[in-house]
């Protein structure tokens, strides 16, 4: 990997010396991402990390490419690219591609839990070495930052990345729709998820009531690697929540995948707000890709209703009393209310009509987020403190994930918001600098940093962090004393 500049500091040698003390801050933390993410490189693509997890996973490689953006940008779009060329027939983009090179029995499921022993319905060609499942589309948006670094470049990074603009367009398109027709047969503009994992937020409180309904019927022996590598298995999901899992995997593999065979029996069928809000983002970013690649006008037009659409769905997902937008079970019918930061999909979406944005911002600021008494930093833990799932350190049901972070970061920025941004980026590098490690996720209350210690999406944040010249601040001084 070659690396530029990440940082774009001015040398303050001669400045006062909480200014030169910042600089140095700054210096220190950069270096140390880039060390995280080099370490991660398997060459073309990124593992999510050393430990925990050794492949490439599908999200998490489009914020390694924002991070990624600022060093490389060639490196970057390989990052995307290599994601694609696993893209299948169908246009999903599966959530893991497994790296052979991977010690055996170092990540399960491992591969064996996922190939199907008749072709898949959604690849016609070799079976690339793949899950089935899927992640939230934060892609397009990625391969936007990718292209906006090379600009800044200059002209011959500017003419590499548009030759990847174009070559990756199509394939974003088909993952799109494929979200908004297989994953979205009633043209609700609303993701459907088939496991919690699709979500990405695996563990959340999000999907308890579905879950619970779930009789797991056999399935493959397992040995819980994920336990060996954290130091207490409460950061980490239960075994009841495991076997749901792999069995509604099962149950997916036993059907290939075919989305018109899983849709009208499978038990897990979930509208999630969180990847739909970032398909409207990314239909947002790739409708500015379609024109610098000189796409036909359909497409334009096709996005553009797509980004109405995802809209119009999340506005039907708003719960007046939490203030927030829920999650939808489809097989029960019913709102999952929990209150989560994935309730601020509105505000992610870019959808928030004025009141609405207020209302959002109103529940960020409460005793339920951002207001918490308890919180070590000011950082939306991931599981609001006032919800009867959350729990400081369990994975998913509270602690705080930088990624998460930067995502309101960005979102609050890209709403007019700068204010509210600045402190919440500052916040949650400073929380960085203080646990002295990219960890996967922090402990709200205290600050421990929990998970796996060199997350390769951690890095990256901090990098796009660091580039919008952003600096650490203390913590909450209030929280720190309590
Ligand atoms: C299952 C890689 C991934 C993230 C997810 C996070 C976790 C995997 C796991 O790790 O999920 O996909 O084994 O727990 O929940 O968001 O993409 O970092």
């Amino acid at each position: 990997m070659s690396v530029a500049r990440p940082l774009q500091d001015r040398d303050p040698a001669a400045g006062p010396r909480a200014a030169r003390a910042a600089y140095a801050g700054r210096q220190t933390l950069g270096a140390a991402a880039v060390a995280v993410l080099r370490g991660n490189d398997l060459g073309g693509r990124t593992r999510a990390s050393a430990t925990l997890y050794p492949h490439q996973w599908s999200w998490d490689s489009a914020f390694i490419a924002i991070g990624l953006a600022h060093l490389d940008t060639d490196r970057a779009a390989a990052e995307l690219s290599s994601l694609f060329e696993a893209q299948w027939s169908d246009g999903r983009v599966p959530h893991i591609v497994f790296d052979p090179s991977a010690p055996a029995g170092s990540y399960v499921p491992s591969l064996d839990h996922w190939v199907c022993a008749a072709p898949t319905a959604g690849h016609d060609g070799p079976a690339p070495a793949t899950s089935g499942l899927i992640q939230p589309p934060a892609h397009a948006i990625a391969a936007g930052h990718v292209w906006r670094a090379a600009r800044r470049r200059g002209p011959a990074a500017s003419a590499r990345a548009r030759a990847f603009l174009r070559d990756i367009y199509p394939r974003l398109l088909a993952w799109h729709r494929y979200l908004l027709t297989a994953r979205d047969p009633e043209g609700s503009g609303l993701i459907t998820i088939y496991q919690p994992w699709e979500s990405g937020w695996d563990n959340s409180p999000r999907w308890d009531a579905a879950l619970a309904v779930i009789r797991p019927g056999p399935i493959p022996a397992h040995r819980r690697v994920d336990l060996d590598h954290v130091a207490d298995a409460v950061q980490r999901p239960t075994a009841r929540d495991y076997r749901r899992y792999l069995w509604l995997v099962r149950l997916l593999r036993s059907v290939c995948y075919d989305d018109e065979a899983v849709y009208p029996r499978h038990p897990f069928l979930v509208k999630d707000v969180l990847a739909s809000a970032l398909l409207v983002a990314a239909n947002e970013a790739l409708r500015d890709i379609a024109g610098l690649v000189g796409a036909p006008g359909r497409d334009c037009a096709q996005l553009r209703r797509w980004i109405r659409r995802g809209r119009q769905g999340l506005d039907g997902c708003w719960d007046p009393r939490l203030r927030m937008c829920v999650d939808l079970d489809l097989r029960a019918d019913r709102p999952l209310r929990a209150r989560t930061a994935a309730g601020f999909a509105p505000l992610i979406a870019g959808s928030a009509r004025r009141r609405r944005l207020a209302d959002l911002l109103a529940t960020l600021d409460s005793a339920a987020f951002l207001g918490h008494p308890r919180l070590r930093w000011r950082l939306p833990p991931t599981t609001s403190p006032s919800d009867p799932g959350f729990a400081p350190r369990s994975y998913w049901r509270g602690p705080i994930w930088p990624v998460v972070n930067w995502l309101l970061w960005w979102s609050l920025g890209r709403a007019g918001e700068q204010v509210r941004a600045q402190r919440l980026g500052r916040q949650a590098l400073g929380q960085l600098a203080a646990v002295n490690g990219f960890p996967e996720y922090v402990d709200p209350f205290t600050g421990k940093p929990l998970g796996s210690p060199a997350q390769s999406w951690t890095a990256a944040v901090t990098l796009d962090w660091l580039a919008a010249g952003l600096c650490p601040d203390a913590p909450d001084s209030g929280a720190a004393a309590a």
